[in-house]
């Protein structure tokens, strides 16, 4: 069983999609999970009320990207659950494994007034993964090192109070293109960069992500070619328009003799791609109710599913 996680640190953008969702929607076994990972999204400075929003309308982008409702479910519905299985482990985890993490380095930057928790949440995301069972789990490199920690205490505590824990392995993700910021096309597409100017949101109406594609930075050539190292602007363009279409970039830059008909390709691709997630997204917000009862029936069954890990990992540590 595989669990992957996306967290609200901002709204869901086209790199999510092409990249993870579209894949998660499209693959996977029957019993595969996938989290709205908000707890995550508090390890630093966040507004309470627009993550919760946002924790929403994210369950809702996975559901209308068309994973099956009942392999989603809300983080923080799990809490209790959650906070209890971090407690278990953080007390089977040295101070040192958690301060070794890069993350934890590259982020804290030797700060002391950072929250605990981003010290401590390598230690959550080994309670998800260990509470729902998971055997594998897809990461990218900088994942990669929690992962390794959270096998680390799925064996320690095995192995000290007794066999509860399935040791979850690392596999590579099912991914899709890699997506660039269109304003930058030196770094990634990100749903929490500050300026959104190269960033296409899963929800922006089509006028806006027409303007943002127009926009796009490219180069000083005015033929299409797929080159990413040296002209990665026009190549991102050239990806994006393969994945939403289901060709090669290569194929994509023979098929268009100038910048111009390239982004305008490239809008109406996006456009009519993300189209019909933008109105289911907007259909299931607009009937809270019933977004409520398939949250609350996702969250049933995934604690249903790590219910005895969790009793009898508190009962072997010593709690109750
Ligand atoms: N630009 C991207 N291209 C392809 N895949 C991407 N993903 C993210 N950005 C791109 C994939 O989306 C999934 C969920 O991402 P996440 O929320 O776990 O974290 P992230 O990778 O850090 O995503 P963002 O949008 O860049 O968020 P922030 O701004 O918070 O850092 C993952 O499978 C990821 O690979």
């Amino acid at each position: 069983m595989r669990l992957s996680g996306i967290t609200p640190s901002g709204h869901t953008q086209l790199g999510n999609h092409l990249g993870a969702i579209a894949r998660w929607a499209a693959g996977g076994g029957a019993d595969d999970l996938y989290f709205v990972a908000d707890l995550h999204a508090m390890t630093t400075t966040h507004n309470p009320a627009a993550l919760r929003a946002r924790a929403s309308e994210m369950l809702a982008v996975l559901i209308a990207a068309g994973i099956a409702p009942e392999r989603v479910f809300v983080q923080s519905d799990l809490a209790r659950e959650l906070g209890a299985l971090t407690w278990a482990l953080e007390c089977t985890c040295s101070y040192g494994e958690a301060a070794r993490m890069i993350q934890f380095k590259e982020k804290a930057g030797g700060r002391s007034g950072v929250r605990l928790s981003l010290l401590t949440y390598p230690v959550l995301m080994a309670a998800d993964i260990l509470l729902l069972g998971a055997d594998e789990v897809p990461v990218g490199e900088d994942q990669s090192q929690h992962v390794e920690l959270a096998r680390a205490l799925a064996r320690r505590f095995n192995s000290t109070y007794g066999e509860v824990f399935t040791v979850p392995r690392p596999v590579l993700p099912l991914t899709g293109a890699r997506v660039r910021d269109l304003a930058d096309p030196a770094r990634k597409m990100s749903k929490s960069t500050r300026d959104s100017a190269g960033v296409v949101f899963v929800l922006d109406e089509p006028d806006l992500i027409r303007r943002k594609i127009r926009r796009a930075v490219t180069d000083a050539h005015s033929v299409p070619a797929y080159s990413p190292d040296d002209r990665p602007g026009v190549s991102n363009l050239l990806e994006i328009l393969g994945a939403c279409t289901g060709v090669t970039p290569q194929e994509a830059a023979a098929a268009h003799t100038s910048y111009g008909q390239l982004k305008e390709a490239v809008a109406d691709a996006v456009i009519e791609t993300l189209r019909p997630i933008r109105e289911r997204t907007l259909s299931l917000l607009a009937d809270p109710v019933e977004l409520d009862r398939v949250r609350k029936a996702g969250a049933t069954r995934a604690a249903e599913r790590g219910e005895h890990r969790l009793s009898s990992a508190l009962r072997l540590i010593g709690a109750g």
